[in-house]
């Protein structure tokens, strides 16, 4: 079984999202979603989520191409979780590109780095709704 790992915040959740997750699990057959926790948010990202953890994860949980969703607490937790979970392909939006190239190199994963869809951000939907 081929097994696909992604991070992020996916607050708010949109299709720019759902285009990440869907790629992501046509590149294998189980697809694990790390996602940010409110305090490696705010602590972290600096990013104030308009939904907590559990809703983030109760709506990630019911999207068909996600299998497992777990916690991501901390920057560095990567490389163990893709020995914890046996993972082939770790995938992320090319924002990201270039910067997990070390798991690749420190693990047998594969790093990809799949196009954004550039049009929609929760950054850009809580812009818009404020210009109203
Ligand atoms: N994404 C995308 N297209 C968008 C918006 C987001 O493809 N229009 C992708 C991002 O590139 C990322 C994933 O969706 O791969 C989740 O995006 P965010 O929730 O913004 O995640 P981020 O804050 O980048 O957190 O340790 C890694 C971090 O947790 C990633």
């Amino acid at each position: 079984m081929k097994r696909i790992i992604t991070y992020g915040t996916f607050d708010m959740l949109h299709y720019g999202h759902i285009n990440l997750l869907k790629r992501a699990k046509e590149m294998g057959d189980y697809l694990i979603v790390v996602l940010s926790t409110d305090e490696f948010n705010w602590n972290s990202k600096q990013k104030k989520t308009y939904f907590s953890y559990d809703k983030r994860k109760q709506l990630l949980e019911a999207i068909r191409y996600v299998d497992l969703v777990i916690p991501e607490e901390s920057w560095d937790q990567k490389i163990s979780d893709v020995q914890l979970y046996q993972v082939d392909k770790f995938v992320m939006g090319d924002d990201w590109k270039g910067q997990f190239d070390f798991i690749e190199s420190e693990t047998n994963t594969e790093v990809v780095y799949l196009n954004r869809t550039p049009e929609i951000s929760t950054t850009q939907i809580k812009k818009d709704l404020n210009a109203k």
